[in-house]
Formats: C-alpha cells, sequence, structure tokens
C-alpha cells in the first residue's frame, strides 16, 4: 500500500507546466493570448483547465509525454473586468491537479466600441475562453449596429463627415481624405514622412540588408518582419502622429499598431483582401498603411489597389470551408481562396490602379480593399516601402486565416 501511494505521489509529481501572457506586462485589449508548454515524465493523459475567478474556464485535453508540448489558448479580455484577472492553469491527471501555474493577466479594454463589442460578445452567449482557433463565427458580424461608419450608405456618410466638420473634430483637409476613404477603399496622404527621416529609414533598411535580418537576401520580394524593434527609425514611423491621427479619424478610436512589414523590392503578391488575414470583430476596424521610402519606378512591382472594391462581401475562412492553415503551408488556400477573390473583382467588372508614390507618401487602405503587388518586370528596380496593419482601440483582433489571436502594440 505504501509503496502505492509512493508511487502515485511521484507519478503525480513528475508533470511541469510554464505558461506565459503578453497581459503578464502590459495592460491588454481585446484577445489575450496565453502559450504554454506541459510535458510528464511518463506518458498520461490530462486536462489543462483554465480558471478565472474561481471559475473553470475552458478544459482541454492533452496527451503527455517527455517531449514539451507547445500550445496556446486564448480569452476573450472584453467579458473581463478592467484590471487585474487572476487566472490559473493547473494540469489535472486523474482527477488530481499535478501542476498549477497562476498568471496575473492586466485586462484593459475602454471606450465606446470596447463597450459594444462586449455587449455583442455578451448577447451571442461567447465564451470566456475560445476552445479552438480564433474564428469569424464566433462573431455576430451580421449585426447592423456595428457597422462602421464608412460602409454605411452614403446619406449616412455624408452625415458623418459633417458632424466631424462641424465640430471641429477634423480639417477641410482630413473630411476630404475620409470621404475618398470611404469611396474608394484608400486614401493618399502625400509628404508625411520628411527628407531626413526618409534618410533614416532608408540607413535602417541598408543595415538590415547588410545583416541579412530575418533571412533576407537582395534582390528578393521577401518581406522583413518587424524592423519597428530594430529600428527607432521604423518605431517612428509606425507610430508617426500624422498617421496616427488619419487612423484615429477613420476608426472613430485610437488606433493600435500590430506589425510592420517592410519590402526591399516588390511583393508580387497575388490580390487580396487584409481581413481574411488580419481580421477586426467589429468589421472595417482595421487598416493597412504603406509608406514609400523611395520615389516609385514603373516596372518595380509596384502596389496595385481595386477602388471601390472594398465594399465587395468579405471572405472568411468559414466561406471557403478551410481548415485553419498551420505550419506556413499556403498552397491550398491559395488554390481555393484567391479563385474566390478573382471572381468578386470580376463579378463587379473592377479595374485595378498602380500606385505610384514619391518618397515619404503614406496610403491608408480599408480592411477589405482588394490589392496586390505587380510582376517584377524589371528585377533590378527596388520598391523601398514599408508596411503597418492597425486595428481600433476596442477591437477584436485575429489572424482568421491562422485561427491565432494578434498581438497589438499596447502602450505600456
Ligand atoms: O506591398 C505590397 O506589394 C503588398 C503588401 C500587402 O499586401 C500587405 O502588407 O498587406
Ligand atoms: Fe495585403
Amino acid at each position: 500500500m505504501r509503496s502505492l501511494s509512493a508511487l502515485l505521489s511521484r507519478r503525480l509529481a513528475s508533470a511541469w507546466l510554464e505558461v506565459s501572457s503578453p497581459a503578464q506586462t502590459v495592460p491588454t485589449q481585446g484577445l489575450i493570448r496565453i502559450d504554454y508548454q506541459a510535458s510528464a515524465r511518463r506518458p498520461c493523459e490530462a486536462t489543462l483547465e483554465v480558471v478565472i475567478d474561481r471559475q473553470v474556464v475552458l478544459r482541454r485535453p492533452l496527451r503527455l509525454d517527455r517531449a514539451p508540448q507547445a500550445g496556446w489558448l486564448a480569452l476573450h479580455g472584453h467579458l473581463l473586468a478592467n484590471g487585474v484577472a487572476d487566472a490559473v492553469l493547473r494540469l489535472v491527471v486523474g482527477g488530481r491537479a499535478v501542476a498549477t501555474r497562476p498568471l496575473a493577466l492586466q485586462v484593459r479594454n475602454e471606450g465606446p466600441l470596447a463597450a459594444a463589442v462586449t455587449d455583442s460578445l455578451r448577447r451571442t452567449g461567447a465564451p470566456v475562453a475560445l476552445d479552438g482557433p480564433c474564428d469569424s463565427r464566433l462573431y455576430d458580424y451580421a449585426d447592423a449596429g456595428l457597422v462602421a461608419w464608412f460602409d454605411r450608405s452614403p446619406a449616412e456618410i455624408e452625415a458623418h463627415l459633417a458632424d466631424l466638420a462641424a465640430s471641429g473634430e477634423a480639417s477641410f483637409e482630413e473630411v476630404e481624405a475620409l470621404r475618398v476613404f470611404a469611396d474608394q477603399g484608400y486614401m493618399v496622404l502625400p509628404d508625411v514622412v520628411d527628407p531626413e527621416h526618409l534618410a533614416r529609414l532608408n540607413a535602417a533598411l541598408d543595415d538590415a540588408v547588410a545583416q541579412k535580418v530575418d533571412g533576407y537576401e537582395w534582390g528578393r520580394s521577401q518581406r522583413i518582419h518587424n524592423l519597428h524593434q530594430r529600428y527607432d527609425a521604423v518605431k517612428e514611423l509606425w507610430l508617426h502622429p500624422k498617421v496616427m491621427r488619419m487612423l484615429e479619424l477613420v476608426f472613430g478610436e485610437a488606433a493600435k499598431p500590430c506589425q510592420s512589414l517592410t519590402y526591399v523590392f516588390g511583393s508580387e503578391q497575388e490580390h487580396h483582401q487584409d481581413t481574411i488575414h488580419l481580421t477586426p470583430f467589429p468589421a472595417g476596424r482595421m487598416c493597412g498603411v504603406w509608406t514609400a521610402l523611395e520615389d516609385v519606378q514603373p516596372e518595380s512591382g509596384e502596389l496595385m489597389v481595386f477602388p471601390g472594391s472594398q465594399s465587395l462581401p468579405r471572405v472568411y475562412m468559414a466561406d471557403v470551408g478551410l481548415p485553419k492553415v498551420e505550419n506556413e503551408e499556403w498552397a491550398e488556400f491559395g488554390r481555393t481562396v484567391t479563385p474566390r477573390w478573382t471572381e468578386l473583382i470580376n463579378g463587379r467588372g473592377l479595374a485595378r490602379e498602380v500606385y505610384r508614390p514619391r518618397a515619404g507618401t503614406v496610403l491608408i487602405w480599408h480592411e477589405n480593399l482588394m490589392h496586390a503587388g505587380s510582376p517584377r518586370a524589371d528585377l533590378s528596380r527596388s520598391r523601398r516601402s514599408i508596411v503597418g496593419h492597425y486595428f481600433a482601440n476596442g477591437a477584436i483582433a485575429y489572424y482568421d486565416s491562422s485561427g491565432q489571436p494578434a498581438v497589438l502594440y499596447e502602450e505600456p
């Protein structure tokens, strides 16, 4: 008997759990991502439980063995009170908790959009913890009350712009730019980045190329991820006051950047909506921002946009019946989703426009604007540009194509 209980307690003690979340260090809006690693000395069936305020909000079966198994889960922070949420993750084997890890999560959902999202999640009975990938079916995209002002009727758009002008919230030029954005799905802002800043940005890019950051090889279309984390000049652009101001007028909320992508040469990306990759709820609460670091030359693989295409139906993974993309295996996605986008463009007879801005010009596109990188007819011509994707404060941000929650930059 004694040896049995000794054996049992040794077995029970032999499971490991490590947990972490960005919300441990910064107050976080929207989805809260929690990463974990679990293992056990001997193969066993376990349950990972997530407890918040003494309520079990998730039970996930895991088959453990010696090799650490990594996973993640996401919480709807909108359904938690602002402040610190005391979460506990534990591994349960044979009815007993064999490893327990506390997590103090800082929750911050503020402003009218966050309140509207919380109401929507409560109405539809969304769970606190997602038991699987992030997906559009979790959210009430059909709720007319959550439609962004720029996705409404022409009369409603004009009424909104008139309000902005009358209250002095936006200047005449800003109202004009917003009108173009609502109508065409993008706006172009010349001379946002001054020559001195452009010089520093190009120097940062030269350095990144020389150092082969992100494995970059000269001449390739490949993009370099998140250079704002390495170079102040890129971070300054990423948080540029003029861009942030314009995005705030678009969203009616402050903007939060999500990532930066730097291109030395044209991307040659096929036409696409960002919606399926950088997905906001409610719809419309994400924008792409494209900054030219040099005067864009013909045949360099220019960005192309399809004016007016933002009003096409949004394509989500649930509509195409594909499983979430894992391990960067995009082939099936491309075979299924790209033809669907082509059909949508052709069905409307939408034309493409080649974008050839001067250095320092910024283009802001609507979440659902169809855009592409044209083929690089002259491979020697660079096309230095930086793209940021921004979500509205208060929105839920996720990557529908991969099912992961987005992690946004939160002001400390
Ligand atoms: O710059 C390009 O060619 C395309 C970039 C793009 O589609 C994106 O970053 O969303
Ligand atoms: Fe894109």
